[in-house]
């Protein structure tokens, strides 16, 4: 299976191709709104989320709600074109208008300058904007349906913003419980990071914070010891750094493990009474020998500040060569809630791959029949 996106932030929309996905797929368009509206939501979103109202238009490789076998390609329109179009047309625009050359630190503006040349941060920025996640979120949600198809299920939650933390350990059934606002599990932290984002926006900053994904009912034997491009946890922490502002990704302990003695880490195995065998404890995150061995994927990721702050950080323009303060473009405060909607994305569509890469993918029938004949 691959999947491909297309689209700028200010652009028509934002569009994905999913090729070799198994016929047969019922596939759920409410659920696929469902969670574009969840990107959308969330404490200290900015003014652009009240003027989207992303939906997913299904342009080919679906009939009457089922998967054909063939590339099915997804678009979100942007309702925000309509106030771009003269600047951002690909049929003729006034490209003089809305260039912004005062470079985001952070952001991809001065290094995709140097890169792709030209003085106009627009032409940079249009597609590294989050907006992309858009479709990410669409396409992931298609893949979500695949793998529950499988009994296999992603969730995840935040557990800190900015440094706010919830030390807390929950189980998988307990995520449903997630609260609202940020997807925090803790009233009393939300609540508490919340003060802190109204902080940040009163400074004209922003502030990140971290997600913890989960995957339950994937059987044993996904990815591979025996090359590293399949091992499972380099496939999934790449996934999760392709996200915009993602900085880092820990699999089960994570960095804690390093500090910890052996004894401490590993989760001891016992024999099951039916001959197979149970663990006490999942500190791996579901992930030994870069392989799944059927207990809880567990896999947590860090979102940097959002690098556009009102209060504009020291920079240099890229035309008069002054210091200057960096652009001030309408921004996200934080985007914990929304990141974390499209991590567990990223996460379904990685996963997705790597089971039809075992399975085979011609029709959704035999790849349920093979899932189920798999041991656990
Ligand atoms: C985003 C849309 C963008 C930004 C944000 C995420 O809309 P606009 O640029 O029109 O305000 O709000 O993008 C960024 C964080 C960024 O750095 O570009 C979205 O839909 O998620």
């Amino acid at each position: 299976m691959k999947i491909s996106t297309a689209g700028e932030s200010h652009g028509k929309g934002l569009f994905g191709m999913i090729e070799g996905l198994p016929a047969g797929l019922k596939i759920d368009m409410d659920e696929i709104d469902g969670y574009l509206a969840l990107r959308q939501s969330g404490y200290g979103r900015g003014a652009r989320q009240k003027i989207e109202h992303d939906r997913v238009e299904i342009l080919s490789g679906v009939r009457d709600r089922v998967t054909l076998g063939s590339p099915v390609t997804l678009a979100v329109w942007n309702r925000d074109y309509e106030n771009w179009k003269f600047c951002m047309a690909p049929e003729g625009c006034d490209t003089s208008a809305r260039t912004l050359t005062k470079v985001r630190p952070g952001h991809a503006d001065l290094t995709g300058l140097k890169k792709f040349g030209g003085t106009d941060a627009r032409n940079i920025l249009e597609r590294a904007s989050a907006r992309e996640t858009a479709v990410r979120v669409a396409a992931g949600t298609v893949c979500r349906q695949l793998l529950r198809a499988l009994g296999v299920e992603v969730s995840g939650y935040v557990r800190s913003v900015g440094n706010v933390s919830d030390e807390g350990e929950y189980t998988f059934d307990a995520l449903s419980g997630r609260l609202g606002e940020l997807f925090m599990m803790d009233a009393g932290k939300q609540a508490e990071a919340m003060r802190l984002i109204d902080a940040c926006r009163e400074a004209g900053d922003t502030c990140g914070g971290v997600a913890e994904l989960r995957v339950r009912g994937l059987k044993s034997g996904f990815g591979s010891c025996m090359t590293y491009p399949e091992k499972l946890d380099a496939r999934l922490a790449s996934a999760l750094m392709s996200v915009q502002a993602v900085k880092g990704v820990e699999v089960g302990l994570g960095f804690a493990a390093a500090s910890r003695r052996g004894s401490e880490v590993h989760d001891e195995i016992f024999p099951g009474g039916d001959g197979g065998y149970f663990r006490k404890t999942n500190r791996a995150g579901g992930i030994e020998g870069g392989m799944s061995n059927g207990e809880e994927i567990v896999l947590r990721a860090a979102m940097k500040p959002i690098p556009t702050l009102m209060r504009g950080l020291a920079t240099v323009d890229c035309v008069s060569h002054e210091a200057v303060r960096a652009a001030t473009e309408r921004s996200d405060v934080c985007a914990i809630l929304a990141c974390e909607v499209v991590l567990e994305s990223a996460l379904c569509a990685e996963l997705a791959g790597v089971v039809l890469e075992r399975l085979g993918a011609d029709r959704l029938d035999d790849v349920k029949d093979r899932y189920g004949r798999l041991p656990q």
